[in-house]
């Protein structure tokens, strides 16, 4: 049997896997994004369900000012005597923390605050019952670059050793998201080097200790495709796993550019999560991959999932899992209950441009070729009221087409922000009554229109997915697609009411 990689498409970085029995949970980093940490569930490593989130209350996730990109990064995932636990960095407050709960569903606890700077902090339970973490230090100029190890408290959070410098890796740059793993009496710390962009790769290294020294692996680096000709790159970031009959498997983060004539290769969907098996070398190294877009799955017991809904309705009192905030949303600026069967975006002072809160419920793009598309109803009361669906790469650049007020005037528009560039592309007069917004996005291009109801498309006009890529815009994250309400600068009068939103792949 035969999978496909990406196993979780979209904006997924930074996986990390533990198994519990016959199931494996799965973490990755959500940035700006709230409720953040999205957790999933798998019975076979290749079909991943949404379970939710691990930080979905504000006491333990603070995303106020966030800068795009900064937020949540890189948690991991253990399953240590009997809970759950995740040990994680929120970038907004350069702080790290532990929250854990009895389900991976939840609920998870508060956060346990560390004293344990850097990022990528990683948990190991040794076969004696002792806890160890690692993490990366240096990130901030504040000390040496490295992986760094001490012993762990995990009910107080409080370190058990001094925290040392265990291992900088094979020499490339940034070593980081350490994990460590026991085998064979071997104590395996497995990190990734190079800058998560073109040059990633996996090291390990290994010691009979848990806490070293480090000897680092001769077949270093044990998965790049730097320099490699694939439609796969950036492979890094991994994560091991081993199944109920001993075979091993890693996640790791990997890109997809999209061909781009003559202006070399750029990704806009993200750093998503892919699966590769893990052999042993006769000395006792893992080697990860090859890693392909389709790939043979083994003794996985593959299972088939349905397909997820094309269109989300709003009749249900929660979001559904996929959908997500920028940052803490304002309370009062979204419901499911305002109007039932409808999500009410009520527009805030903040607009897509600032680092803040907007009224915003998004959610990842996950293939290249699909259809959005919404049907809105909004009658905006005051000039700068707006709402409508945007391609959202960060607060510096985006895309709208929208429903606004100008002048008095009721208006249906496209507009583009490209770092410094911002344009209204085409803007045209708009009676009252519904209307549905939308895209065909292909890997070059989002293609625009709008519809009355009973009436043709009108065409508005399209944006490259080149200028909302990470080569472009800096960044870690990748496309949301969102749907969205502002005030410009003052709160709406009237609610932006969506009734729908469809997300149907096309090839
Ligand atoms: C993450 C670091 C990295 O913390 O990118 O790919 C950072 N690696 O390990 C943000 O995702």
């Amino acid at each position: 049997m035969r999978y496909r990689n990406p196993v979780i498409p979209g904006s997924h970085p930074d996986p990390s896997v533990c198994r519990v029995s016959d199931d494996y949970y799965l973490a990755c980093s959500s940035f700006e994004f709230f409720p953040g940490v999205p957790l999933f569930h798998s019975r076979d490593l290749v079909h991943w369900r949404s379970i939710g989130h691990a930080l979905t209350r504000d006491s333990q996730l603070d995303l106020r000012g966030c800068k795009s990109s900064l937020g949540i990064f890189a948690p991991t995932l253990r399953h240590i005597a009997g809970r759950f636990h995740l040990v994680t960095t929120n970038l907004n407050k350069f702080r790290n923390f532990i929250v854990s709960a009895e389900h991976a569903q939840g609920p998870w606890s508060d956060p346990l605050w560390l004293d344990w700077p850097g990022i990528d902090p990683s948990l190991f339970e040794d076969t004696d019952g002792r806890v160890f973490i690692s993490g990366n230090g240096g990130f901030l100029g504040d000390e040496p670059v490295g992986i760094y190890q001490a012993e762990i408290d995990l009910a107080t959070g409080q370190l058990l050793s001094p925290r040392r410098l265990v291992w900088t890796g094979s020499g490339g740059k940034a070593p980081e998201g350490p994990h460590l793993y026991k085998r064979d009496g071997w104590y395996y710390l497995l990190i990734a080097e190079g800058g998560t962009e073109y040059g990633h790769m996996v090291t390990v290294a290994r010691s009979t200790q848990p806490d070293g020294p480090f000897e680092a692996c001769p077949h270093n680096p044990i998965l790049s495709h730097r320099s490699l000709d694939s439609p796969i790159q950036a492979t890094g970031h991994a994560d091991l796993v081993e199944t109920a009959d001993g075979s091993w498997w890693a996640v790791f983060l990997g890109i997809r550019p999209a061909p781009v004539r003559f202006a070399g290769q750029h990704h806009h969907l993200g750093r998503e999560t892919f699966l590769a098996p893990v052999t042993w070398t006769s000395d006792g190294w893992p080697c990860i991959g090859p890693v392909r877009e389709a790939m043979d799955a083994g003794s996985l017991p593959l299972q088939l999932v349905e397909a997820p809904a094309g269109r989300t309705e709003f009749n249900g009192v929660e979001l559904p899992h996929a959908f997500n905030h920028l940052r803490n949303p304002q309370p009062g600026s979204w419901s499911l209950q305002a109007r039932p069967g409808w999500l009410t975006l009520q527009g805030q002072p903040d607009t897509l441009d600032d680092p803040a809160a907007p009224a915003f419920v998004g959610r990842r793009q996950q293939h290249f070729g699909c259809e959005v598309v919404t049907l809105l109803d909004f009658e905006p009361a005051v000039d700068g009221e707006e709402a409508g669906l945007t391609v959202f790469k960060s607060e510096r650049f985006h895309y709208e087409i929208a429903l606004g007020r100008r002048a008095g005037q009721r208006l249906v528009f496209l507009r583009r922000r490209i770092g410094s560039l911002w344009k209204v592309e085409l803007e045209q007069p708009l009676p009252p009554g519904e209307l549905r917004l939308g895209l065909r996005a292909d890997a070059q291009q989002y293609r625009f229109f709008s519809q009355r109801p009973g009436q043709p498309e009108r065409n508005f006009g399209s944006g490259e997915c080149a200028l909302l890529s990470t080569e472009t815009a800096g960044g870690f994250t990748g496309v949301y697609l969102g749907l969205y309400a502002t005030g410009n600068g003052r709160h709406s009068t009237a609610p932006a009411c969506f009734r729908w939103l469809d997300y149907i792949t096309t090839p």
